[in-house]
């Protein structure tokens, strides 16, 4: 669940967005909440509830068969500022069961018109496994999370870069350890010439076992890297974003502790010539049980 800021310039109304990822061959879909403020704070009151549109297959702008059966639509959702510059709030809604290119997952960008419905949207597609001097990643379950950011210093330039989990990603090579994770950098831009409003993905630094500032050795199977994310802001001042990623099946060794962990990472600009590159800063982990 994601609450963008007030789209329209009206005092006292803010939306909601619900993931409702549906389980087996359904679609999934997401509901846009629309609340009035003032009465939130009345608990149980009737009144919160101004109104409600549900994106899915035929509903809210969406046509029929355009969510694959079973690509669990819903499953994360993100407020991504204005992307097209008309003052409404957008949206990223993560399907990672999509399977039209195989079973790597999708991302559907929403541009939202001033009654909730989606305007237009864009899917956007990881591209094929990343290929370099090291191992390459074999992206799945791309859009198990998705979340949006702006670097600081880059206002004049105001895209927005979507940062995708794929929790279920890979690495290509034969001892792949599966369910490794990973996150992919993604960056929005509308108007390339080719159609009015128009927009298009340019798909940036790929993060994970040894690929993006990671090194190699440090996610292993089923760590699941990616299944959460969230944006911190530069929480030190030093022009760099950090973020934090989920790894829900991060293992210790002693077989006592508890699993899980929260990388802390630090995004440099994707200005830079190689392409932003990431720094990890901090594994986060449970408190280990007193025995
Ligand atoms: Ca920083």
């Amino acid at each position: 669940m994601d609450a963008p800021p007030d789209s329209q310039p009206i005092t006292g109304r803010r939306r909601l967005l619900v993931g409702a990822p549906a389980p087996g061959r359904e679609a999934g879909a997401v509901y846009v909440l629309r609340l009035h403020a003032a009465v939130c704070l009345v608990s149980g009151s009737n009144g919160t509830l101004q109104s409600i549109k549900m994106w899915s297959n035929g509903e809210g702008g969406i046509p029929h068969g355009t969510i694959e059966a079973g690509s669990r639509f819903g499953s994360s959702v993100a407020s991504i500022g204005d992307v097209t510059g008309d003052g409404m709030i957008d949206a990223a809604v993560g399907a990672p069961g999509d399977g039209t290119i195989g079973s790597h997952g999708a991302v559907m960008v929403c541009i939202l018109a001033p009654d909730d419905t989606v305007s237009r949207f864009q899917w956007v597609r990881p591209a094929a496994a990343s290929s370099g001097p090291g191992p390459g990643l074999v992206i799945r379950s791309f859009g198990s999370s998705v979340t949006a950011m702006q670097y600081i210093g880059s206002a004049e330039q105001c895209k927005v870069h979507l940062i995708i989990g794929a929790d279920d990603s890979r690495s290509d090579t034969a001892d792949a350890s599966h369910g490794t994770g990973a996150l992919v950098l993604v960056q929005l831009a509308t108007g390339d010439g080719s159609e009015p409003g128009g927009i298009h993905a340019i798909q940036g630094t790929t993060i994970g076992d040894g690929i993006g500032g990671l090194e190699a050795g440090l996610l292993r199977a089923n760590y699941h890297l990616g299944r959460s994310l969230s944006v911190l802001g530069d929480i030190d001042g030093d022009g760099t974003v950090e973020i934090l990623a989920g790894a829900p099946g991060w293992s210790g060794t002693s077989g006592t502790e508890l699993r899980g962990a929260l990388l802390l990472l630090s995004l440099s600009t994707p200005e830079d010539s190689a392409g932003s590159k990431c720094l990890l800063r901090m594994v986060i982990r449970p408190p280990t049980p007193s025995p």
